[in-house]
């Protein structure tokens, strides 16, 4: 289990570092191994590290939590070839680090989604939620259901073309999380949302014949399934059968969110059937917090919250619903872990709507226990951070609005609450971006921290 961790490390630190980082499996140890253990008694996904004068030494109790270990090197290595000797033990907050990426507003092809996977690895998030459905298109090839790829992926936000995942391509994004231990969680997101799916198959519509046009915009919320019909969950089901035949996760993401044009019966009708087709299918279904509206949810179902630090009316009875039918909650506050958020009011990329532009200070300054009510560590699942693409179009973008807003989110997913302060952090994301430099991933020079 620990070979494909060193093989990574190797990958990674070989071009970092210029040393040539054999591998082997040894059965004794020397003088200067860098030896990747897997034995029992360290922390609960985390790690153990020790660097002194004869090597360095990670042990964990399972490959991801070696994998974390090995990420710490990394940043221990980061200021050039040596490490000072030191010991350090470490584990995750939060068993969910999770970045959620949408690539229905823009399409993002497998190599842009394998160089965010190593972005996220680096900062030991372990989740990444595709938002693969929306209006403006459908990104995932369903084989009884041709033209929501034919027609749905044709679309994206101003045009220009989209595109989709064909399945084996599905396969290889699965494979390579995996590889940096990040598991895809992937979202079909309704009953709105939905006009790339009614405009490849009108007979989903409620008036029957008439396809929708298909969608560029950016506003949403006018879009539904039709609830009445039988063939809505007939496509639904179909949808989620051939999603989980690729998803080696336990969750499955069905959205739930804005669906402004569903009647609220309506709405209450669907979620419940809808997370029994999820379940059914032997998966644990993730809604965003509008979700909770419903009390017949299938048992452990977990909720989004992506309301802000000080919860909008709407917001709050909805996301502890979750926790009354044995569930917990991922926090994803739109005002300060959303990474589609303008740095300030003059940054060329991203929108305002969640309280303004949100600095890296803002970013950094909030904890998830803080929010919701009666809502602390037991509660919670994790966290999450978002970046939604109306106005994100490349791998440059989409690491730029990221970086280095995501790492204060996922520091706040994997460390201790305790003793986290700005004045600490600030030195230390200078330092980081530095090194983010060195390794080839962008990020914005934003205001507030002293970068290099
Ligand atoms: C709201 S937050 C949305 C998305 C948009 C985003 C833009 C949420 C669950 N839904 O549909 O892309 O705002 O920031």
């Amino acid at each position: 289990d620990a070979l494909p961790v060193a093989e990574y490390l190797g990958e990674v630190l070989r071009p970092e570092t210029g040393f040539p980082l054999p591998i082997a499996l040894p059965t004794a140890s020397h003088p200067g191994d860098l030896a990747l253990v897997i034995e029992p008694g360290h922390p609960t996904g985390g790690y153990d590290l020790a660097v002194t004068s004869d090597g360095i030494r990670i042990a964990a109790n399972d490959a991801p939590g070696l994998f974390a270990g090995v990420q710490t090197l990394r940043q221990l290595v980061a200021a050039g070839t040596t490490v000072a000797a030191t010991t350090i033990s470490d584990a995750p907050r939060f068993a969910y680090r999770g970045a959620m990426l949408d690539v229905a507003r823009h399409f993002f092809p497998v190599d842009a989604v394998k160089k965010y996977i190593d972005d996220l690895a680096l900062l030991k998030l372990n989740a990444l939620h595709l938002h693969l459905t929306d209006d403006q298109g459908w990104r995932i090839a369903i084989d009884g259901w041709p033209k929501l790829t034919e027609i749905g992926a044709s679309t994206q936000v101003n045009g220009g073309g989209g595109g989709y995942y064909t399945k084996d391509d599905y396969r290889e994004i699965v494979a390579y999380a995996a590889s940096r231990y990040i598991t895809v969680v992937p979202e079909i997101d309704v009953p709105g949302h939905t006009n790339a799916v009614l405009a490849s198959y009108p007979e989903l519509t409620c008036d029957g014949d008439e396809a929708p046009a298909p969608y560029e915009g950016i506003e949403v919320g006018f879009s539904s399934l039709c609830i009445g019909k039988e063939q809505t969950y007939a496509f639904f089901d179909d949808v989620i059968g051939e999603l989980v035949e690729l998803t080696p996760g336990p969750w499955i993401h069905i959205g739930g969110d804005e669906s402004n044009s569903t009647p609220e019966a309506d709405f209450l009708t669907f979620v419940n059937r809808a997370s029994a087709i999820v379940a059914a299918h032997g998966k644990t279904v993730i809604g965003w917090h509008e979700m909770g509206r419903s009390s017949e949810l299938p048992q452990g179902t977990i909720g989004e919250y992506w309301s802000y630090t000080t919860p909008q009316a709407d917001a709050t009875a909805p996301s502890l619903s979750f926790l009354q039918q044995g569930g917990q909650l991922i926090m994803a506050p739109a005002d300060v872990a959303y990474l589609d958020m303008k740095y300030d009011p003059l940054s060329p990329l991203g929108l305002v709507w969640a309280n303004g532009p949100t600095s890296v200070e803002e970013s950094y300054g909030w904890d998830p226990a803080d929010i919701l009510p009666g809502v602390g560590d037991d509660q919670l699942l994790g966290v999450e951070a978002p970046i939604w693409t109306e106005t994100i179009v490349t791998v440059d973008d989409l690491e730029s609005m990221a970086f280095p807003r995501i790492a204060s989110v996922a520091e706040i997913a994997w460390s201790p609450r305790e003793g986290r302060s700005w004045a600490e952090f600030a030195p230390r994301l200078a330092a980081f971006g530095a090194y983010l430099d060195g390794v080839g991933i962008r990020y914005e020079r934003a205001a507030g921290v002293d970068w290099r």
